[in-house]
């Protein structure tokens, strides 16, 4: 099995383009940011996450350590997290570039353009303690069934924009050490085959102060690591983006009342999964889901977007 030299680690900061995350990405399928969220940010999320996380018990299974505690649907607990993390702008960006997908079909003898923009996966918040054992490596993408072929480069264009089901973004909400369990990932893997077997001693730890993150594509191996510390609580916001036209992850129509998603900008509405995947996917009522939040909008019952090939419009 043909697997190449490891990629360095790129290390980023806030201030960086999405298009420079988005190339880092394609070379070693993590980055890290320095800087991505701000302090106060953070205070008020903590804020408004640490109930349910000290509401939750240990997991019944494997997957998760018995130390790990977890708090989910960020939308219904956290206004700042959902406008902070889940729409900041490099996760956003760098989303764009890869899970909107366009394709043309047949209507009659005439092709018609449609695009499917990514949507909101998952919201999950990690508290991971002391003595925490580390998780397997594994690959985010299973949960979408992805089979990955072994690629020497990311391939470009639309091709590329096929690879990935999802992308995940990582917060710091405490200082992440390897003593402390930060999530390793194998720089590189998001090319590799998929019979081929993560190996534990390739390696590399996303170190993160408070604040930074570390955003991967979800074909790239990773997984949390020990917590070998006394007495360090690990606290991760992870966030992940998925295609327009997958189930998300965390059921976000079951997860967050439709009053509190009522409240939400159009933006967040959108991104949450109260838009049209086109041509007509995900539908209430024969029309934009986005209806049920505000019966004012228009309806929507156009099937496609033109017999022109739209332009990338993400800025
Ligand atoms: O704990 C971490 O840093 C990563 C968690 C993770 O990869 C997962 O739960 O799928
Ligand atoms: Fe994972």
């Amino acid at each position: 099995m043909a697997v190449k030299t490891r990629p360095a680690v790129p290390v980023v900061k806030g201030t960086a383009s999405a298009d420079e995350i988005a190339a880092a990405l394609k070379v070693a399928g993590g980055v890290i940011i320095r800087n991505a969220v701000s302090q106060e940010a953070l205070d008020q999320i903590e804020l408004d996450i640490r109930p349910g996380l000290e509401n939750d018990t240990a997991w019944n299974g494997s997957f998760f350590p018995a130390q790990t505690r977890r708090t989910t649907a960020a939308l219904q607990k956290s206004p700042t997290y959902a406008r902070e993390i889940c729409m900041h702008p490099l996760f956003q960006g760098v989303s764009s570039r890869f899970l909107t997908e366009k394709q043309w079909y047949w209507s009659g003898t005439e092709k018609q353009w449609t695009v499917s923009r990514p949507q909101l996966s998952n919201t999950i918040v990690f508290s991971i303690g002391p003595g925490a054992a580390a998780q397997p490596l594994h690959r985010d993408d299973s949960i979408h069934q992805r089979v990955t072929k072994f690629a020497e480069v990311y391939p470009s264009g639309r091709e590329g924009t096929r690879r990935d089901s999802s992308i995940g973004f990582f917060v710091a909400g405490k200082k992440a050490t390897k003593a402390n369990g930060a999530t390793r990932f194998i720089p590189g893997s998001h090319l590799w085959d998929h019979n081929n077997p993560p190996n534990e001693d390739l390696c590399e730890y996303a170190e993160m102060e408070r604040g930074d993150a570390f955003m991967m594509l979800a074909s790239c191996f990773h997984g949390g690591s020990a917590n070998t510390t006394a007495d360090e609580e690990r606290l991760i916001f992870s966030t992940f983006m998925t295609k327009g036209y997958l189930r998300q992850e965390e059921n976000m129509y079951l997860s967050v009342d439709l009053d509190v998603m009522r409240k939400y900008p159009v933006d967040i509405q959108k991104v949450a999964g109260y838009s049209l995947s086109e041509p007509f996917l995900g539908w209430v009522d024969s029309t934009d889901p986005r209806k049920l939040l505000d019966p004012n909008i228009p309806d929507n019952t156009d099937m496609w977007t033109g017999v022109e090939e739209p332009a990338d419009d993400w800025a």
